[in-house]
């Protein structure tokens, strides 16, 4: 198969508490992402799922007064009611405790030991539960992790892997791959941390039980993150089905992240799997923060906005759009409901939804509920026709950055022209005065359409569906591919148009 390939991920999230705000956010990014690239007709495979092992998840489950297993159970069941719920399509949901993907993770550990990456010695240190990450106690600030979490000093035997060995390759590599780490500000904090030197990593807890057993020392477990990291092999079918087509999707990988663990995935990541003999992903990217008042949106902060009842609410393209236009792929963000009501009002209901609504009510109404037959185009027609087209490359070239608010002004520079076609073209006016043009600023209007439900689908993907079988576009032509290959049937009957969008009432939320 010569089809191009494209691997997205989200991390998988820990099961120590139920999904919020936070978690959708990387999901439906990546979900946006797979989408496009599945209509462009790309080779794609989606990962997402739970990390369920570690000192985090051991603890909460004690004070659930569960046994782990029953734990992550409960709660990974949680994240996999969430996605469809998000309208998000990954094509594997991965969970860590899953048999394959333990061998895959003490395959890695093996090969790691058979190259000398590994060896035994005693961890004395600080370690943040809530981070699941190491200290140094030059890092503490007032006596907390960096990241505002609580310490606590830990004494065991722990095997350690050969970080220090690796701060030359992780830079000649940084250098070679200068995509690797994206938005450029946080490739350039990633160098500058590497450049400042590397310890080794404590890769064991043996004061702990609730992770992969060290395959030479069972009385050790796996670090987390070294266990959790090796999912997105896991999911490709390392070790043992790791195929040559998986290996060209890992070749295109790509793993979105939020910023706080742009570390494990830039630094910790790529050295295990240089030092394994395995190829790094091609890209990571870290995204910005939700924050609520300021403050991070976290689980254990207990600030959290739950998605499922704001989606109950205003529904789930509402969510996505908002979640994917308001701040810059990379920013952080504020979350406020009444911005988030007055955008989607604004760009989802007034823009988009008053735009297919007036067209095609107006078709409805006024040409027999038929896309009609264009005559000669104008200038003008063509200029819009032309914007609708050049939706493509503009798109795929964001795509390509992880632009995803730019993906959404592309879409909505358009509606806004077509909206402003409508307002100079006065349909309503060539009804009397010229007929046979109506119909040909109709059709325009049509095919604007057909564009815009085509490419705004991997984003708004409910709406988008909806918009085209208002359109009687066939579920196969709904691609990029289609959309330069066929046309608008004209004369086929339109069936009765519905909103897209409801209006939410603003009185409530002065
Ligand atoms: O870190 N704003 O899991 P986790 C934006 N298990 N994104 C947010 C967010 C917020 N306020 N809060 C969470 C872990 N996220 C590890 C990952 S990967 C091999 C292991 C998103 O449950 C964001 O993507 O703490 C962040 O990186 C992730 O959830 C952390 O989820």
């Amino acid at each position: 198969m010569n089809t191009q390939k494209y691997y997205v991920t989200t991390p998988i999230y820990y099961v120590n508490d139920v999904p919020h705000i936070g978690h959708a956010y990387t999901t439906i990014a990546a979900d946006v992402l797979a989408r496009f690239k599945r209509l462009d007709g790309y080779d794609v495979f989606f990962m997402t799922g739970t990390d369920e092992h570690g000192q985090k998840v051991e603890k909460a489950a004690q004070q659930a007064g569960l046994s782990p297993k029953e734990l992550v159970d409960r709660v990974s069941q949680a994240f996999q009611n969430l996605y469809p719920i998000l309208d998000a399509s990954p094509d594997v949901f991965m969970r860590t405790t899953e048999k394959r993907h333990i061998h895959a993770a003490q395959t890695l550990w093996k090969k790691l030991e058979e190259k000398g990456h590994i060896y035994k010695s005693v961890y004395a240190g600080w370690y943040a539960i809530r981070d699941e990450a190491f200290y140094g106690e030059k890092e503490l600030i007032d006596g907390k992790a960096p990241t505002g979490a609580p310490v606590e000093w830990i004494e065991e035997p722990s095997y350690f892997f050969r970080l220090s060995a690796w701060q030359e390759p992780l830079l000649k590599f940084y250098q070679g791959n200068p995509d690797f780490i994206s938005p450029a500000s946080r490739r350039n904090e990633v160098i500058r941390f590497v450049e400042g030197g590397l310890r080794d990593l404590s890769v064991s807890r043996s004061a702990l039980k609730w992770g992969v057993p060290v395959p030479s020392d069972e009385s050790h477990v796996m670090y987390v993150w070294l266990d959790a990291l090796t999912v997105y092999l896991t999911a490709l079918g390392y070790p043992d089905d790791f195929s040559e087509e998986r290996q060209k999707l890992w070749s295109e990988s790509l793993h979105l992240v939020g910023k706080d663990i742009l570390r494990f995935h830039a630094v910790y990541w790529p050295a295990f799997l240089l030092a394994a003999g395995l190829n790094p992903p091609k890209k990571v990217f870290a995204h910005g923060w939700w924050t609520q008042s300021g403050e991070k949106m976290s689980k254990s902060l207990g600030n959290v906005i739950d998605p499922v009842d704001l989606i109950a609410q205003y529904g789930s393209d509402q969510i996505r759009y908002f979640l994917v236009r308001e701040v810059p792929f990379g920013q952080d963000g504020d979350f406020s409901e009444t911005a988030f009501i007055r955008r989607i009002n604004s760009d989802l209901a007034n823009d988009f939804g008053n735009l297919s609504q007036r067209v095609l009510s107006f078709i409805q109404k006024n040409a027999e509920a038929m896309i009609p037959v264009p005559a000669i185009f104008t200038k003008e027609d063509e200029e819009l026709l032309d914007a609708a087209r050049q939706m493509i490359d503009k798109l795929r070239k964001h795509a390509d950055e992880q632009a995803l608010s730019r993906m959404c002004e592309v879409l909505w520079e358009t509606v806004g022209l077509a909206n402003r076609y409508i307002d100079g073209q006065e349909p309503w006016t060539l009804k009397k005065t010229n007929p046979q043009r109506m119909k040909t600023v109709l059709y325009v209007l049509a095919e604007v359409l057909r564009y815009l439900g085509i490419l705004s689908s991997p984003i708004i993907p409910k709406a988008a569906k909806k918009l085209l079988a208002q359109l009687n576009i066939p579920e196969d032509q709904q691609t990029i591919s289609s959309l330069e290959k066929h046309l608008l049937a004209t004369g086929s009957k339109l069936p009765i148009p519905e909103g897209l969008f409801p209006r939410v009432q603003t009185e409530i939320i002065q």
